[in-house]
């Protein structure tokens, strides 16, 4: 069994969660449950203290999601392309949605951890115009990002940070974006386990 670090509401998290399930090994991963004994140990391996980390059957541990991710690849596939520019477009892509997942949490850190002040405009504006642009970006963008062959990695990363985006009131991204609304809403009927990694507080 793979052991993982799990919190319900983590974008990383839901990516590998859902990774799993495209490379079929969902049912081989044990979830660590936040503040137990083991999710110490295994956060504990990664000296940044960030979730998600992974451990291997051999024992071995992972991280960050991005690696994990493409761990689960080399077992099952499906995720990201072995080589050429179908390789190189799907990590771009996949980098483009994580940042869409960085800024979001950004966004929602820098008002948990403001310490009662309110949180910086200033910095809450930088990541919400790199969040709008790249939306803007991905409303042309997004009719290159079905493929044929299934969901992808970077599929699995727009996903989740669209569903983070709503489930934090980070950006009302629907708005005036029908393409990426109806390319999420297909998405989130077909990709399997979205339904069961929805997020929760
Ligand atoms: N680049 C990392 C980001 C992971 C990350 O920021 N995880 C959050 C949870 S959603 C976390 O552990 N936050 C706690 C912290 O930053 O101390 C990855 O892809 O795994």
């Amino acid at each position: 069994m793979f052991k993982l670090t799990f919190s319900p509401a983590s974008p990383y998290v839901r990516k590998v969660l859902l990774s799993a399930y495209r490379a079929g090994i969902q049912d081989e991963l044990e979830l660590v449950e936040t503040g137990s004994e083991n999710d110490t140990l295994l956060r504990g391996k990664n000296p940044l203290g960030k979730i998600p980390v992974l451990q291997k059957p051999d024992g071995d541990f992972l991280f960050d999601s991005r690696v994990i991710v493409d761990h689960l690849n080399k077992l099952g596939g499906g995720l990201i392309p072995e080589n050429g520019s179908e390789r190189d477009i799907i990590l771009s892509r996949s980098a483009l949605a994580e940042g869409l997942t960085d800024a979001s949490l950004l966004v929602v850190y820098s008002e948990r951890y403001a310490g009662g002040e309110t949180p910086s405009k200033l910095w809450l504006d930088l990541q919400l115009g790199k969040i709008d642009k790249t939306l803007d970006f991905l409303e042309i963008d997004i009719i290159n990002w079905s493929n044929p062959k299934g969901f992808d990695a970077a599929n699995i990363a727009l996903a989740t940070a669209l569903d983070y985006m709503s489930f934090r009131n980070v950006r009302d991204w629907k708005l005036n974006r029908p393409k990426i609304s109806q390319w999420f809403d297909n998405v989130s009927l077909k990709l399997l386990g979205f339904a069961e990694t929805a997020p929760k507080s």
